[in-house]
């Protein structure tokens, strides 16, 4: 069936992506990515674990607020809907094969179109899924997380498992029943929740705590399904403040961790954490991994970056290497990112519209990340930050500091104490120096 989609390969004038190391000047060679490069025991592949995101990469077209379709794209001209998403698939396969990639990501509403009915909906994603599994299996191409789109559709306007429609409400789970059922079917080793209309736009019509029990409910239901079904992958909570709604209940990791320990759903989920979503937060992509990864939380990755002088989600492929140095520093102290991976969950500019700025894309990303490993591995190994930091906290690995610590002091023993030592011996937070440092480390590193 699948070859007699398109002709000839879709991307036929595009050569397999390999490794020429830094000083290639090859558009369509990897300067930094070696994926069986050997670091810290590990192929390089392992560490990144990298995945296509299907929608921003094969379904996206270019549009925006002000302007029409702008991507040229074979399977466009394929005819009706489900040819056009066979050829999606098709497509997709031979682009992660050309560029090495062993992972994808996918919404439901991505893959098929959605029919009159859920009835219809259901038999296209099957028709479509049969498809996929049958490429996974040619390719060895795996399933990083399935998730479903319960934010584009009309009927999600209040919302999804927030919504003030029970029948809404039921809907969703009907979706994440039928995308956790396939997620299971093809292996997923994730399955992700991204709260895309769960929040609220004023006030004045919401009842919040409604809402937010009515989310926890539905997040009982997903964990008791997963239950049910034996799916042994990774339930992954992915927060973001805003965009589509005003305020999103799943604003940032402190709040998703805070929800989840008020409702007893603690242990069930781990965060899928975006670049551009830390940043619309107001916090750095490192802030996010980091309070993550400290409270045991640290699931995956949507990498991407955003533009600080645009106020919202611009999915941008992401190529600030300090960004991706510390991002890769926090994967490293967790021990790795493995079940979850790193998803670009990125897209091209509207103007990028030819196939071959879809690999431009991916190979400044992955280059970017790679580099990020080898930096922060480097970092890691000669203890740059930890001894630094080692020695900034050590006043609590003796005398008062590990009473405090041990729990043997309260507010009167501590003021007693006060009383007679007022030396503080304060020393400098040196940011400059360590800035630097990294910077060479950045220079440095092959
Ligand atoms: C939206 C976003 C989503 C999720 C999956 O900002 O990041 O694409 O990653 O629904
Ligand atoms: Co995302």
């Amino acid at each position: 069936m699948t070859n007699t989609i398109f002709e000839e390969k879709v991307f036929k004038n595009i050569p397999e992506i390999k490794y020429e190391g830094e000083s290639s000047t090859n558009p369509f060679a990897f300067k930094y990515y070696q994926a069986e490069e050997i670091i810290g025991g590990m192929p390089m592949k392992d560490h990144l674990r990298f995945a296509m995101s299907y929608w921003h990469t094969f379904t996206f077209k270019g549009t925006d607020p002000f302007g029409l379709p702008t991507m040229k794209r074979e399977w466009d001209s394929l005819g009706n809907p489900m040819s056009i998403a066979k050829g999606r698939v098709v497509a997709a396969f031979e682009f992660m094969q050309k560029l090495g990639i062993e992972y994808f990501c996918f919404h439901d509403v991505d893959v098929a179109p959605e029919g009159q009915t859920l009835e219809e909906t259901e038999r296209n994603l099957y028709e479509i899924v049969d498809l996929i599994e049958e490429k996974m299996n040619e390719t060895g191409i795996k399933l990083l997380w399935g998730t479903t789109n319960a934010f584009s559709h009309r009927r999600f306007m209040h919302g999804a498992a927030t919504s003030c429609q029970a029948s809404v409400f039921a809907r969703a789970a009907a979706q994440v029943k039928i995308a956790m059922d396939i997620t299971k079917r093809l292996g997923g080793e994730n399955y992700v929740l991204w709260g895309g209309r769960e929040g609220y736009e004023t006030l004045l019509n919401t009842d919040t705590k409604l809402e937010l029990d009515n989310f926890a409910r539905f997040l009982k239901m997903v964990v008791n399904y997963k239950n049910e079904i034996g799916f042994t992958g990774q339930l992954l909570i992915e927060p973001k403040p805003k965009e589509p709604t005003k305020h999103q209940y799943d604003f940032d990791t402190a709040t998703v961790l805070g929800f989840l320990r008020n409702y007893g759903l603690e242990k069930e989920f781990k965060m899928n954490i975006e670049a551009n979503h830390a940043t619309l937060a107001g916090h750095t992509f490192q802030h996010e991994l980091n309070m993550a990864r400290i409270n045991g939380a640290l699931g995956s990755i949507d990498a991407n970056q955003g533009d600080l002088l645009l106020g919202w989600d611009t999915d941008q492929f992401p190529t600030n290497i300090y960004d991706a140095v510390m991002a890769m520093y926090e994967v490293l102290k967790q021990g790795g990112i493995a079940p979850g991976g790193l998803n670009f969950d990125a897209k091209v500019r509207r103007a990028s519209f030819e196939p071959e700025d879809l690999f431009f894309a991916y190979i400044a990303g992955m280059d970017t990340f790679a580099k990020g490993l080898r930096v922060a591995y480097r970092l890691i190994e000669d203890r740059i930050l930890e001894d630094f930091i080692e020695k900034r906290y050590e006043s609590y690995s003796n005398g008062i500091g590990k009473d405090i610590i041990d729990g043997k002091v309260g507010l009167s023993d501590l003021y007693q104490y006060a009383l007679k030592h007022d030396d503080f011996k304060l020393a400098s937070g040196r940011q400059e120096m360590l800035e630097s440092i990294v910077n060479s480390y950045i220079f440095q590193t092959k």
